[in-house]
Parts: structure tokens; C-alpha cells; sequence
């Protein structure tokens, strides 16, 4: 059996690891509640003013430590430091908006990214692009200003906005690789994927039907944004991302 020798001083660093990582999670924290905020307001804003709410529910998260690390060893980052975190994952702090139908995703988002104060980093188009397994989202990892007591920082926030169909195959899912380790038999792969055409099936034939019954153009459903602010130079170049 191995002997560890605690010493104060192993305690004392132990004491402002602890704190600096704390520190580090309430940066990300404080990002999420801004997004928070200007989801709700959005919310609210709709419900009120034109009679219409196009969010079904918003979850927010804030990564674990265990699950930093693991995407530390996932991503390959040799001696991490903050920084070095802060740099390379972007999505410490995630917000899930859920969306009644797929025309209210991209509006929701058109909304969100339009605001001033939103640095957009990069576009992930899963709906546009699915994944090989059926996920579908809208990722981005947006810049928000928070404003502390030593100044302003501009933190990133992943928003992953989802319709309630695309919502309940990603949980399912989820829950299947969980379950399996990864390891998941090749019907139940097939069998997904199956489930993941039914959701995108019933995703437009509910949107068709809400279309029918209000009369609202396609892509229209929450009122138009304000005009778009102008493209980022530098493109990323993952296929997967879309323009900005
Ligand atoms: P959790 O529990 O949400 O924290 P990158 O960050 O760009 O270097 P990554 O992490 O692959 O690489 O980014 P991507 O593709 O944008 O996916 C990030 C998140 O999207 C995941 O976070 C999931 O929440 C969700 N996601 C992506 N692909 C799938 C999928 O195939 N099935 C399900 N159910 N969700 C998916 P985490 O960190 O994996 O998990």
C-alpha cells in the first residue's frame, strides 16, 4: 500500500487550487446567466408583445470538473492550465433552448446573435447538416460581456437550440450511449437513426400544420429580426460550420 504524506503545505495548495477553480467556474457561470437573461427577455418580449412564444423550455449547465478533464484528455491538451482551458473548451458553460418548431430555432438564433453585446465564434449547423447518427441542433459559442468588480470579461457560452423532437432523440440517445458504455448494438444504431427521420417527419408536419392553422409564411413563425451585422472575415473552415 502506498503512504501519502499530507503536509500543511500540500493542504494550503490544495486550499488555492480549489479556490482558483472556483473562481475559474463562476466566470462561466456568470456568461450563462447573461444568455439566460436574454433568452427570457426574448421570451417574454414574444409572449407579451406578439402573442406567441416560440420557446418550449431553456436548460442551462455548467460543465463538471470531471467532465473538463475528460475533454482535456479527449482533446489531447499536455499540461493544462487555465488559460489553456479557457482557450481550447468552449463549452464550460452550455445553454439548450428548446424551440417549438425548426423555423423558431434559426429565428431564435438570428435574434440572439444580432444583439450588440453577442460576439458569435463559431456556427455549428446540425440541423442543416446532421450528424452521421441523426443529432440535429444548432450549435454556437457566443461571446458575452460580464461586468465584475476588476472590469469586463467576455466569456463563451455554447447555445445549442433544438426543436422538442430533436430534444427527446437527443436525450434518448444520450441515455442509449450511457447505457452501452458506446458501445451500442448495431440495430439499435439502425433503429435511432429510424427514430431520428420520424422525429425530423413529425418536425415538419407539425410546423406545416401550425403554418395551416395561423397562416404564417414558412420560416416566419416569431416576427422578422433586425437586419443581420456584417460577416466575419475569417470564415471558420469546418465543414460542419456555417458562415456568421
Ligand atoms: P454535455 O453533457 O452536453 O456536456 P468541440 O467542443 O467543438 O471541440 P464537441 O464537444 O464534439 O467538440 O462539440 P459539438 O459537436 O458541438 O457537441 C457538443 C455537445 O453537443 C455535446 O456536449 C452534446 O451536448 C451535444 N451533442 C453532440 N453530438 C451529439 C450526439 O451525437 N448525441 C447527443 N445526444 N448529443 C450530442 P458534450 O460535452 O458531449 O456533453
Amino acid at each position: 500500500m502506498t503512504t501519502v504524506h499530507v503536509t500543511e503545505d500540500t493542504i494550503n495548495q490544495a486550499r488555492v487550487l480549489r479556490d482558483e477553480l472556483q473562481r475559474f467556474l463562476r466566470e462561466y457561470e456568470f456568461g450563462m446567466r447573461e444568455v439566460e437573461t436574454k433568452i427570457s427577455i426574448l421570451r417574454d418580449e414574444f409572449t407579451h408583445d406578439h402573442a406567441y412564444n416560440p420557446i418550449e423550455h431553456v436548460k442551462s449547465r455548467l460543465k463538471s470538473p470531471d467532465s473538463i478533464v475528460e475533454k482535456i484528455a479527449r482533446k489531447g491538451i499536455d499540461e493544462p492550465d487555465f488559460d489553456r482551458i479557457r482557450a481550447e473548451i468552449t463549452d464550460i458553460a452550455g445553454v439548450r433552448v428548446t424551440c417549438s418548431f425548426v423555423a423558431d430555432v434559426y429565428r431564435l438564433f438570428d435574434l440572439l446573435t444580432a444583439q450588440d453585446d453577442v460576439t458569435v465564434r463559431t456556427v455549428k449547423d446540425y440541423i442543416a447538416h446532421p450528424k452521421a447518427n441523426g443529432y440535429k441542433s444548432l450549435h454556437a459559442i457566443i461571446e458575452v460581456p460580464v461586468f465584475l468588480s476588476t472590469g469586463a470579461l467576455s466569456v463563451p457560452v455554447e447555445v445549442q437550440f433544438r426543436t422538442i423532437a430533436m430534444d427527446f432523440w437527443a436525450s434518448l440517445e444520450h441515455k442509449i450511449y450511457y447505457k452501452f458504455s458506446n458501445q451500442v448494438p448495431s440495430h439499435l444504431v439502425d433503429s435511432l437513426s429510424d427514430a431520428a427521420d420520424a422525429a425530423a417527419e413529425l418536425d415538419s408536419r407539425m410546423e406545416r400544420l401550425h403554418r395551416e392553422a395561423h397562416g404564417v409564411p414558412q420560416r416566419q413563425l416569431a416576427p422578422a429580426p433586425p437586419p443581420a451585422p456584417p460577416a466575419i472575415p475569417d470564415a471558420p473552415t469546418d465543414p460542419r460550420v456555417v458562415g456568421v
